[in-house]
Order: structure tokens, then sequence, then C-alpha cells
């Protein structure tokens, strides 16, 4: 039983299948259902992201928050945290979910001294904890907002102040232990104000070398606490700098490969950053799986008639079976499906944080029913195999092996004269085949 009773209205969400009209019942995500041999609560992972449901206003540019938060006393004390922490396991609970995340501003409030933060972080941890073991839900990850407070302006691992690098390396330190003592599976960095805005006050490679050097200090000090949760980065392109330095999943693994961290990280891809990059969020995710390097995934979508970071939630069955279509090829554990989601600032009541999550659980289900049926008669691979066809002869696997050189292959087209004839991409048919999926499952 949670310790409070904030939705009085609503009792734990349930699976009623497809048919029912229930609004505030799960029409897909069935927790115990087995998909390719396991449930789709160990497939899924989902997990409610803190900032967005329990700190998110509804503040835009243009105006003040609009949210109604009956629980909450809008004040910053430790006392109104720790009874929102409380409530936010109450909607866990309800929603049926087995993970939450958060940064560390988000669940406790900033004090005037880095020590008092520290002691107000404590005091909230204690509650975190002892709901965790109350009520069974976990941690995915832990994080340290390093991109709210004005001292981080010029960034936090990326600063040109020395004093400034030195709390945020003192944030993350005592993020990372808090992760650690709530058992959290992952430790996230995003870089919100690791970038620049104009190149002409600006070291890039000074910068570049001084984050790859904090990276370093959290990896020892990891091994120093002995903290074994997956390092996640999270690439964004811009928001809020013009220029971030980790913009994308390959700019990400680039940065990794140069400062020789590519064994102690992964990459957290969120959709709507993908998009803001020019990419998909199915590109991205696969050239982060490709490379043994897809960790987690912040699920969320843009909007198409709006340039920025508006974090919606997903309901797109495209976009959903897309993304199960590589999570299953590449696997998530310990990642999860952070709904890194905020609803409308129009949706201000707190039956729509119910109806936002629902939706998207519900999609991402479908999805994973889809893709595995996509991927049980091989419908798409069969076609990408036959594609390929040409390298499975003795030349083409010699090549693939490092086994011959240009003047090979010259020699054996100067034979031929002509390179033999194209097949068909099938572009079209592969959509048509994902649409009848779409229909029958
Ligand atoms: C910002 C964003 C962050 C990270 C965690 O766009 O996605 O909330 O997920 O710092
Ligand atoms: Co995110």
């Amino acid at each position: 039983m949670s310790t409070t009773n904030a939705f009085p209205e609503i009792n734990k969400i349930q699976y009623e299948g497809p048919g029912s009209d229930n609004p505030l019942a799960f029409r897909w995500y069935n927790p115990d259902e087995i998909v390719e041999g396991k449930t789709m609560k160990e497939h899924l992972r989902f997990t409610v992201c803190y900032w967005h449901t329990f700190r998110g206003t509804g503040a835009d540019p243009f105006g003040s928050g609009t949210m109604v938060r009956p629980w909450d006393d809008g004040s910053n004390s430790v006392e109104n945290a720790c009874n929102r922490a409380r409530v936010a396991f109450e909607f866990f609970e309800k929603l049926d979910v087995p993970y939450y995340a958060f940064h560390d501003r988000d669940v406790a409030p900033e004090g005037d001294t880095l020590r008092e933060s520290n002691a107000h972080l404590d005091a909230v941890a204690d509650v975190l904890e002892a709901e965790q073991n109350r009520s069974g839900v976990k941690l995915l990850w832990g994080t340290a907002n390093m991109f709210s407070h004005p001292r981080f302006m010029h960034g936090a691992a990326t600063t040109c102040n020395l004093d400034v690098y030195t709390y945020a390396a003192a944030q993350v330190k005592k993020a990372m232990e808090i992760t650690h003592r709530l058992g959290g599976e992952n430790y996230v960095f995003w870089g919100g104000r690791e970038g620049y805005q104009s190149i002409y006050n600006t070291d890039m490679k000074r910068e570049l070398d001084h984050l790859g050097q904090f990276f370093h200090m959290a990896v020892d000090y990891a091994k120093e606490i002995g903290f074994t949760g997956q390092f996640l980065i999270e690439p964004k392109p811009k928001e809020p700098t013009k220029h971030q330095y980790d913009s994308d999943a390959a700019a990400c693994l680039n940065f990794l490969r140069a400062y020789d961290l590519m064994d102690h990280f992964k990459l957290n891809i969120e959709t709507n950053h993908a998009t803001l990059a020019g990419h998909s969020m199915m590109h991205e995710l696969e050239y982060a799986g490709m490379q043994g390097a897809l960790g987690s995934i912040d699920a969320n979508t843009g909007d198409l008639l709006l340039g920025w970071d508006t974090d919606q939630f997903p309901t797109d069955y495209y976009l959903t079976t897309q993304t199960m279509l590589v999570l299953l090829k590449y696997g998530l554990a310990p990642g999860g499906v952070n709904f890194d989601a905020k609803v409308r600032r129009e949706s201000f009541e707190p039956v729509d944080l119910f109806y936002a999550h629902i939706g998207g659980m519900d999609a991402f289900a479908r999805g994973l029913k889809i893709a595995a049926a996509i991927r049980a008669d091989k419908a798409i691979d069969s076609i990408v195999t036959e594609r390929y066809q040409s390298w499975d002869s003795d030349l083409g696997q010699k090549i693939e092996n490092g086994q011959v050189g240009l003047a090979d292959l010259e020699a054996l087209m100067l034979e031929k004269g002509e390179a033999s004839g194209n097949k068909s991409g099938r572009q079209e048919l592969l959509e048509n085949i994902v649409n009848r999926y779409l229909d029958q499952t």
C-alpha cells in the first residue's frame, strides 16, 4: 500500500485487451505476456522520468506554469520534496512501471552551498530508498543536473571556469553515490551546456580534453565505490547551445574512441534528439547498436511542425515498431524505455499523466508485438539477405576478410569488362510489408 492517496480516483491500471474502451486500462501492454521468450515487462523495462512527470510545471517561454498538483505545496522545502517522492511512488505503482529515473536537483532542492545541497539529497534519498523497498519499484538511472543553475552558463565539464568544473565534479561524485546507494542500474550524462555558441571565444580542443578527463574521473570513482552500473551518454544536437559536443550517436562514439572510453560507456538514445539531429530514431539506434554501444532509450517524439524539443509522448505505431525492431536485435537491458516526455501545457490535470503514460506504454507494447511478428517471419531480413547476396560469394568473403587489394579487383574487372546488373531495393514493397504486419498484429 502506498503511503499517500494523491490519486484517489485511480486504481492500479490493468490490462483489458485491444477491445477495451476504458481509457484507464492497457489495451496492449500485458506485463506477463511472452514475446520472443521473455515477458513484455522484461523487454520494455518501462521507466517514469521524475523531472517531467513530477517537476514539470507547464511553463514555456511565453507563460508560467499551468499544472494542478494538489500534493505539491509549491515550496522548495525538503519536506515538500519528500512528500512529492512518496506521491511519485503511488503513481509508479498504480501505473505498474518497474523503474523510475531522476536528476539530483529534481528530487531534492538545491541548497545555498554544496554541502547543504548534498544534505538535502541525502534526506530525499532516505525516502526514495524506503519507497523502493516498500514498492519494489527500482531505479533505472540517476544523473546530475548541471545545466539549470546559472553557474553552468559556460558549461560544466567543458566550462572555462575551473571552479565550476570542480563544482560539477563534486556534484557528479555525489549523484553517483546516491545512484549506487539506490541500486541504480545505469548512470547518465546528458551534456546540457557542454557545447558552445561562438568559436571566437572557445578553445574547443581544451574543452573536449577536459570532458575526457571528467569521464575518466567518473570511471575511476565508480570502481572505487563498487558501482557496476552502465555509464551512458545521451546525444543531442542543439538546445541549449548551438553546437552541442554530443550532437549525435556518431559524434559521441568518435569522442569515446578518441578519449579511450569505449569500454566504459554506451549511449542513451532519445527520439526527439535523433530527429533534431536530422536523423531518424531507427538510424541512431542502429548506428549505436552495430557498434555494441546501444544502452538505453529516452522515449518521446517531436512534432512535425515545430522545430524544437517538444518531448511529446510517443503514440505512433510506426515509430514504436521501428524502435522495437532495433531493440529486439541488440537487446536493451540494463537500459530501459524511459518516458522522457511531458504532457502538454493544456493537459494540466493529474489524470492526464496517466493517460499519457498508458498511451506510450501501449504504443510500445504494440510496437514490440509487430516487430516480433516481422522478425519471426524474417519478413524484412530475408529481403536484406537477398539484397547482399553477391557478398556471400568467394570474392565477397575475401574482401570482407581483407584478403585482396585494388590490383586484384582491377584484374577481375578488366577481365569481366562491366559490372553485372543491380537488383531492386524494394523499398515500397518493404513499406507495404510493414503495413501488413501493422494490420494483422
Ligand atoms: C534533455 C534531456 C535530459 C536528459 C537527462 O533534452 O533529454 O532530460 O534525458 O539529463
Ligand atoms: Co533525455
